[in-house]
């Protein structure tokens, strides 16, 4: 401030620096007026707040998808209902997500007189959000099918589109639809028909969430061993569990599927995957007394705050069989399948909303006396990151295409094969590509990124959840083995051949050939890669099971790119930009890792050395 500014403040005009008589009250005033310029002056240099507008219009990635692949009929419908639910999230439901993260769910287990009650309270914003799901459809979607084939992928761009506004109710939603899922693949037996309309019901008076209690005190990932939950055949043909459930997500659900072991007469139970048989409950009976049910404690956890996690001991909790018995593992397996293609979702959505702002963030931020977006290295970044997303999506629509073709008896066998084989992929490769993306994004706010109340962080801790829950990278890396075995190799066969045809179309478009030319290069790696290890031990493919996944992912995400997107007519040099970009990182590392002889007896013996410090 010049020393002889004029300032007129609280109705007292002062020359600041110069010398005079002041009394001391006018002292005072006058250092209040120093001090609160002095402040002013820094509010000069607060940045804007970033933001999004409309979810939904400002994803031009996702209209172009819908525009390209829905028919018309379909789009114009869809259209007006996403950009309507655009809206809602942005006026309506974000503001409640906030809300969710402010208030956690609170366990209550004693009331005021001593008597054990148990109450989860969950605050007003998350009961809403029950409401708005069931008003959305974001479950009967997919199960009433009014657009067929495409029922289930509009469902996902809804959920999509929900997900990172909807305060960690995406969980809940999850298992429901998965929940639904395995109702629906057992034919809705006569005794599940009301919960499976439930479960599916646009009524928010009628909705209900299910729970999927899986986690045991002996672990989550070895469920066939970690399972000690056991269950007695009652007179009436129910059964009552007894057990303990370590992790069990959303435990203010109304329903659940479980696993446990049904003993026989002499109390005693099949050990191992045999012994699981899947079972359906309700968590509280009408009057909303918990069904033989004590919970311990709600889990402390680093993200997903927002909904309850907690330990439960089942007490002779009366269920319903509904697998075949010692089928447990496979009935739960359709339930997997659909919250790991939730999980994709919570990915991509996390991975757009961090972009989303950091990209508004530097078109206001100005810094060295430019904005952001004005700074190469700046926009190169976050350029690179948006090529992920862009990868991380179309990989989602395309998992989501073929659920719908299989959910309406249109998928080939080829495309069931494939789907079984793309879920883990996705599954894996779209949670780690979130988490980094998070930590990359944060850092494009400087400082701001780390402060809590901009609520970057809680996109941050929430999405390191994304590749732990629903089985970790590596889990579902032995499930991609898996998906190979059952098949005797089929799925490779068609996802190889799905592949190469779909670059054929691509390679008529001149720009792309150097990207077609690497994914042909990197395809026959991985079919050198297959054709070396088919001999060889189990260990070798245990060894290489995480970057062959990743080389999946990887070609696969390539041809996504290249052929449904940027080789579409119409498609703009953005399109292009991005699938040769993508095309040029390490499109199959697993040759790569195998040609420095990473997958040997020899390289296990030198990784547990590394680890374990023996010489
Ligand atoms: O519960 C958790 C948190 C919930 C939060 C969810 C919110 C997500 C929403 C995100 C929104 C943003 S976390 C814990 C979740 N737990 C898991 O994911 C389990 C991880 N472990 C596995 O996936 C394992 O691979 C197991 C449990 C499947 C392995 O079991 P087994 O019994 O050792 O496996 P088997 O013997 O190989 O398989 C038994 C049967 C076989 O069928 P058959 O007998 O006909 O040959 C397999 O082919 O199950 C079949 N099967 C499958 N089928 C196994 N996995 C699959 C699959 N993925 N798809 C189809």
């Amino acid at each position: 401030w010049g020393s002889c500014q004029m300032l007129t403040i609280k109705g007292i005009n002062t020359a600041v620096g110069q010398e005079q008589q002041v009394g001391m009250k006018e002292k005072q005033v006058l250092e209040d007026s120093e001090m609160h310029l002095a402040r002013r002056d820094t509010e000069a240099l607060f940045q804007e707040q970033p933001e999004s507008g409309n979810q939904y219009l400002e994803d031009t990635l996702l209209r172009s998808y819908l525009k390209t692949h829905l028919p018309p009929k379909v789009l114009e419908e869809v259209h007006q209902d996403l950009e309507m639910f655009g809206n809602r999230l942005l006026t309506k439901i974000q503001p409640l997500s906030w809300e969710c993260e402010l208030n956690p769910p609170v366990f209550r287990q004693f009331d005021a007189w001593g008597r054990r009650v148990d109450h989860i309270h969950t605050c007003s914003a998350w009961r809403r959000m029950k409401e708005i799901s069931a008003e959305e459809g974001l479950i009967a979607e997919a199960y009433e099918k009014r657009y067929s084939n495409w029922s289930r992928l509009y469902q996902a761009v809804k959920l999509y589109l929900f997900s990172s506004s909807s305060g960690g109710f995406s969980c809940p939603l999850a298992m429901t639809d998965g929940a639904a899922k395995v109702i629906e693949s057992l034919g809705i037996p006569g005794s599940l028909k009301n919960a499976f309309d439930r479960l599916t019901s646009r009524d928010p008076q009628k909705f209900w969430t299910s729970g999927q209690w899986m986690t045991e005190r002996r672990g989550g990932s070895d469920v066939a061993n970690g399972t000690e939950t056991v269950a007695r055949k009652q007179p009436d043909g129910t059964y009552r569990l007894y057990g303990f459930k370590w992790f069990t997500s959303a435990a203010d659900s109304d329903t659940a599927l479980t696993l446990a072991r049904i003993a026989d007469a002499e109390g005693q139970c099949t050990q191992g995957s045999r012994g699981l048989s899947l079972f359906f409950l309700r968590v509280r009976d009408e009057e909303g007394k918990l069904n033989n049910i004590q919970v311990q404690r709600l889990k402390d956890k680093l993200g997903t705050r927002q909904m309850a996690t907690a330990e439960l001991w089942l007490q002779g909790a009366r269920a319903e069989l509904i697998s075949a018995e010692g089928r447990g593992v496979a009935a739960i397996s359709n339930m997997l399948n659909i919250t790991r293609i939730h999980n994709v979702i919570g990915a991509v959505a996390s991975m757009r909303r961090m972009i989303s702002l950091s990209r508004d963030y530097a078109c206001k931020r100005v810094a060295f006396g430019k904005l952001l977006k004005d700074h190469p290295l700046h926009m190169q970044t976050i350029a690179r990151m948006e090529v992920q997303v862009r990868g991380a999506f179309l990989l989602l629509m395309d998992v989501v295409r073929l659920l719908g073709l299989a959910e309406t008896n249109l998928a080939s066998e080829q495309e069931q094969l494939l789907l079984r084989l793309l879920i883990p992929v996705a599954k894996l490769y779209t949670g780690k590509q979130a988490s980094a993306v998070a930590v990359e994004a944060m850092e494009s706010f400087g400082g701001q990124g780390y402060m809590e109340d901009t609520g970057l962080p809680v996109i941050l801790r929430d999405a390191l959840v994304l590749s732990i829950w629903e089985g970790t990278t590596n889990i579902l890396s032995l499930d991609v083995l898996r998906s190979l075995a059952k098949s005797q190799g089929q799925v490779m066969a068609v996802f190889l051949s799905t592949v190469q045809k779909k670059l054929e179309l691509a390679s008529g478009t001149e720009e792309l050939s150097p990207a077609v030319q690497r994914a042909r290069e990197a395809i026959g790696s991985l079919q050198q890669f297959m054709a070396a290890t088919g001999s060889e031990r189990a260990l070798t493919m245990e060894l290489a099971a995480r970057d062959f996944s990743y080389s999946l992912a990887r070609i696969y995400t390539g041809r996504a790119l290249l052929m449904e997107h940027a080789a579409r007519p119409g498609a703009s040099p953005t399109d292009i930009g991005a699938a040769l970009r993508w095309c040029h990182q390490e499109l199959c590392p697993v040759a790569a890792e195998a040609a420095r002889g990473s997958y040997g007896d020899g390289a296990a013996l030198q990784d547990s050395a590394l680890v374990l410090g023996s010489s």
